[in-house]
């Protein structure tokens, strides 16, 4: 089942791999979008076959953590928004969650804290075909969803970050709530046991067991629970997504 698996997963990234130069900019080219979208369609039929929905990611040993956490996409966010933010070290930093849910919330990195938290080694695979593994610590996405009562209606988590990609694009990523209930997607405030460095996130992101990197938002501002995405960005869920990548990015 393992050596199937793995094979699959090869086959698949081997073929996105040789398509498109991974989280860079070069894949907005024309030819991008198209040829990952059948890519996508097999991948996804591939992870339902294979993924169950309770599927735990590899959890590593403390010597197994990358001496360099490498950072990659935004590694400074532009917007005066952030630059605000980092300029008192966070401490005005607050998360907004709103959407489909009965009590919006705004929450200090000290609220989250209050929330039940996980800590996690995982291995971080970008699709431009490197890895590193690093310990994660930061609320269970579930308890922050239970904080604020998920309305029946909600079918998505959005997460809208403070960088902007281009002038008024800002990254932006989503889950479904099974995913974003998984026990090992997390929001994190630290990572190897210090307050998240600004290249890779600070002073929140994103931490998703099961996916590949492009679906770990850093820099997340606002948490909003929708019924659909299809406004939001160009509707494909997610920065990256509406360039093209697959929106279910199973590893
Ligand atoms: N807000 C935001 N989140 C982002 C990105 C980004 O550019 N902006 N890049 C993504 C990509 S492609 C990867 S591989 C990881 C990199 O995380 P790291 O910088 O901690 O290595 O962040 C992801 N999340
Ligand atoms: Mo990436």
């Amino acid at each position: 089942m393992t050596d199937r698996r793995s094979f699959l997963r090869m086959a698949i990234m081997g073929t996105a791999g040789l398509l498109v130069a991974g989280c860079d900019r070069i894949s907005q080219s024309s030819w991008g979008p198209k040829v990952l979208g059948k890519a996508e369609g097999l991948n996804r039929r591939v992870q339902a076959l294979l993924a169950p929905s309770s599927a735990m990611a590899q959890e590593f040993s403390a010597a197994d953590i990358s001496p360099v956490f490498r950072p990659n996409g935004t590694v400074m966010p532009n917007t005066p928004a952030y630059q605000a933010l980092l300029a008192n070290q966070f401490r005005d930093y607050k998360l907004q969650v709103d959407g489909l849910v009965s009590r919006p919330a705004m929450l200090s990195i000290d609220d989250l804290k209050k929330l039940d938290s996980r800590t996690q080694i995982t291995r971080h695979d970008c699709v431009e075909g490197w890895s590193v593994i690093g310990k994660w610590q930061g609320a269970l996405l579930s308890a922050v969803l239970d904080h604020v009562g998920v309305d029946p209606q909600a079918r998505f988590v959005v997460f809208h970050c403070l960088d902007d990609m281009e002038a008024d694009t800002p990254y932006y990523e989503s889950l479904d709530l099974s995913e974003a209930r998984h026990p090992q997607t997390l929001l994190a405030w630290n990572l190897n046991d210090q307050p998240l460095p600004v290249p890779n996130g600070a002073p929140l992101r994103l931490r998703v067991g099961r996916q590949l990197g492009y679906k770990q938002a850093k820099y997340i501002g606002r948490i909003e629970l929708v019924r659909s995405f299809a406004d939001i960005g160009d509707g494909n869920g997610g920065y990256w997504e509406d360039q093209g990548y697959e929106w279910y990015a199973g590893i």
